[in-house]
């Protein structure tokens, strides 16, 4: 029997962040929160490349980029939709998620959906950092578990 389970080892991993100036109160945390988890399981500062899109509805561009120029082992994609601050919450949240993993599917990267989608501002600033831990460090343990997981399984066969 076999079993592939992808562990929290950051050590020689090439991380990119793309994350959303819109809402920066919000995805400045989350950042923070991403690079700290990145450097507590051992992913080294020089390899985390970090990359400012206007708003979410840009991330699955940004991190295309990112993912189609094979120079990382995965990306994080950071932002904060909040409904009662757009009356496009829809549009923005569900294109950044179909694109996002288009990308990862397109591509074989592992890109990690770090964006918030929440009702209101209280909401987010609780999964920023707050009562509700950081969507940024928990994204960052979902790449480094997906990169390694990555490494283990078997290869597609033009790699
Ligand atoms: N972008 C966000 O990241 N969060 C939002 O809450 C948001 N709102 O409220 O509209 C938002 N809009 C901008 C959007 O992501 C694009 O940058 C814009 O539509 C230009 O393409």
């Amino acid at each position: 029997m076999t079993t592939y389970e992808g562990q929290l080892r950051g050590d020689g991993l090439r991380i990119a962040i793309a994350a959303s100036r819109f809402n920066d109160f919000i995805t400045e945390r989350l950042l923070a929160g991403a690079r700290g988890c990145l450097l507590r399981h051992g992913v080294d500062e020089a390899s985390i490349t970090t990359a400012w899109a206007p708003g979410a509805f840009e991330l699955p561009l940004v991190a295309q980029r990112f993912a189609a120029s094979g120079d990382y082992d995965a990306v994080i994609c950071l932002g904060a939709v909040i409904r009662g601050a757009t009356g496009h919450y829809e549009h923005v949240a569900g294109q950044c998620a179909g694109g996002i993993e288009r990308v990862q599917l397109d591509t074989g990267v592992p890109v990690v959906f770090g964006v918030l989608t929440t009702e209101t501002v209280d909401q987010a600033i609780e999964r920023a950092g707050t009562k509700a831990g950081n969507k940024g460090f928990e994204s960052a343990q979902t790449a480094i578990e997906m990169a390694d997981l990555l490494r283990q399984l078997p290869k597609q066969p033009a790699e």
